[in-house]
């Protein structure tokens, strides 16, 4: 043992803990880092996260993010210290290890009980897994070679087929957790409906809830309904803390995005009771509500199904919680400009500070030709100016120099790295920008988990070739069913800049038309006056 009380692995998960909160952008070390640190190592935790099916992308989906760290990463150049909650982890394990009589110290093992101790968040993300405390404590009991006490019955247990009260039972359960997963879901859809007005959010949650109500039609057959005992349901009467203090409409899409992922793993879990032996070859003939025939189910995929459904939710929530971060994060953000040393008069640097100080809040260094060193001098150049006037620095196909620069965020095409591939090199705090040239990329780029979207060509420009026009119609699209901040591009000018907002678009992103004018900073402040004026059509 070290004389920190842990092991050299947990000390190593630690020190990736570090890691990936340098590389997140963040000041101390969270749980959340620890948990993704024992997920890629091979330790005794990440053996046990697999068992339960806990990978490093479950965990990036769970938590909205992707790790951001590989082994290539550089350690942090100053030591990252731990967040006073990571703190209380750290003497939860040793307290842990202590209990069980480990004399090598806390291992990752303890770690990653103690996480789930010390963190809510961690352990109701675990129980989507079916991990609970408890269980991962008798694990380590067991591993330590205490023996786990069995629950003593007060009656003789006689293993038969399971009787019509477990029967009811089960079925009662699937009931409550239908209707948790249908309610929760409605819930969410009418803020995204009526609230965000997000029509392509709102048509995906409306397609899960469908495909879900034809799934559980197997089930309700099965008399769901005959089983609900609502009057002596314990939980009806129980209320936690939590569920009282909902105040953001934010909170109750993520609660009730949970919510449903909780009752459709209930379902999972529970409708696979409903088997039976031979349900793999059943045709459902069986099935009937006869009290001497067992129920089953007609089609013995369905637990596969909810799991899909519950996996594409997680997707659906992790746009959902972007989107509205993004809204917020590039509020007032309505002019973005893209700066290229050979389109301005006298150097980019003149351009970018006149277009600062005229009001320009988001800036992007967009340079194809400079080599990485004096690409990441400029970078660094932009971040200073770019900094003291509280605008948001967007670097250009380079998430590495985007960390390096300490930008905001990285700005892909197409053609470059993915969301999600840039994500994990920036973290999950930084902004992660994408091109589209159609409705369907917009669209994948939102469920990529993208932070912004660059919307166009909306006009012929020189300053990037394309093969297609996508114009006006395509920013159209955008408009009537994205909500997601988007910008529209390519071409715009005070002369045609109308013409856009016509089109629906309340944010544009320009690059000659600021950058090659004589004057940029006026250029900039001609552009955000014709930005705020009221669309006449
Ligand atoms: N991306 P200007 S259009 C960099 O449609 C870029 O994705 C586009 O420059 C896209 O304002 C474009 O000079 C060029 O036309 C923007």
């Amino acid at each position: 043992m070290t004389d920190t009380g842990l092991t050299p692995g947990a000390m190593r998960a630690l020190d990736g803990a570090g890691r990936f909160a340098w590389a997140a952008g963040a000041s101390t070390a969270e749980p959340l880092h620890l948990l993704w640190a024992l997920s890629v190592d091979e330790t005794r935790a990440s053996e046990l996260l697999g068992q339960f099916g806990i990978s490093a992308e479950a965990i990036g989906i769970g938590f909205s993010c992707v790790p951001t760290i590989d082994d290539s990463l550089e350690p942090p150049p100053v030591p990252i210290p731990l967040s006073p909650l990571l703190a209380d982890v750290v003497r939860e394990a040793r307290e842990l290890a202590v209990q069980l009589g480990s004399d090598d110290g806390a291992g990752t093992e303890h770690l990653l009980s103690a996480l789930a101790v010390v963190d809510a968040t961690v352990a109701e993300f675990f129980s989507h897994f079916g991990l609970d405390v408890l269980g991962l404590q008798d694990r380590l009991k067991q591993q330590a070679g205490i023996p786990v006490e069995p629950i003593v019955p007060e009656f003789d247990i006689h293993w038969t087929e399971p009787t019509e009260s477990d029967l009811t039972d089960t079925l009662r359960t699937l009931d409550a957790a239908a209707n948790r997963a249908r309610e929760g879901l409605r819930v969410v859809e009418d803020f995204v409906r009526f609230s965000l007005d997000d029509s392509h959010l709102s048509r995906l949650l409306k397609e899960l809830r469908h495909e879900l109500t034809e799934r559980l039609s197997d089930l309700d057959r099965l008399g769901l309904v005959a089983a609900r005992d609502t009057l002596g349901d314990v939980g009806t009467r129980i209320k936690t803390p939590r569920e009282q203090t909902r105040l953001l409409p934010s909170d109750v899409v993520v609660a009730n995005c949970r919510r449903v992922e909780e009752a459709l793993r209930t379902l999972e879990e529970f409708s696979k009771l409903l088997l039976g032996h031979s349900a793999a070859g059943s045709s459902g003939e069986e099935s009937t509500n006869s009290p001497r025939s067992r129920p089953r189910l007609a089609d013995p995929r369905l637990p596969a199904h909810l799991e899909q459904l519950r996996y594409r939710l997680y997707t659906i929530e992790k746009a959902l919680t972007t989107t509205l971060a993004a809204r917020e994060r590039l509020a007032g953000c309505d002019l973005y400009l893209l700066v290229t040393e050979s389109l301005c008069h006298n150097g980019s640097g003149p351009a970018i500070r006149q277009a600062l100080e005229a009001g320009v809040r988001i800036l992007q260094l967009r340079e194809k030709e400079l080599t990485d060193r004096r690409l990441l001098d400029s970078a660094r150049r932009v971040r200073v100016w770019t900094r003291e006037a509280d605008a948001l620095f967007i670097m250009n196909d380079r998430p590495d120099l985007a960390v390096l620069a300490e930008a905001d965020g990285v700005h892909v095409g197409q053609d470059e790295l993915s969301v999600r591939e840039a994500r994990r090199i920036v973290g999950p705090h930084r902004l992660v920008g994408v091109s589209t040239h159609s409705i369907e990329q917009a669209r994948q780029a939102v469920l990529d988990g993208a932070d912004y979207l660059g919307v166009g060509p909306c006009f012929a420009t020189s300053t990037k070739s394309f093969d297609q026009l996508a114009g006006l119609d395509f920013v159209r699209q955008v408009a009537a069913e994205i909500t997601l901040p988007w910008f529209a591009i390519g071409g715009i000018s005070p002369t045609n800049i109308a013409a856009v907002q016509s089109a629906g678009a309340s944010r544009v992103a320009v690059s000659s038309a600021i950058c090659s004018s004589p004057t940029p900073g006026r250029a900039a402040v001609e552009m955000s006056d014709l930005l705020r004026q009221p669309i006449t059509e």
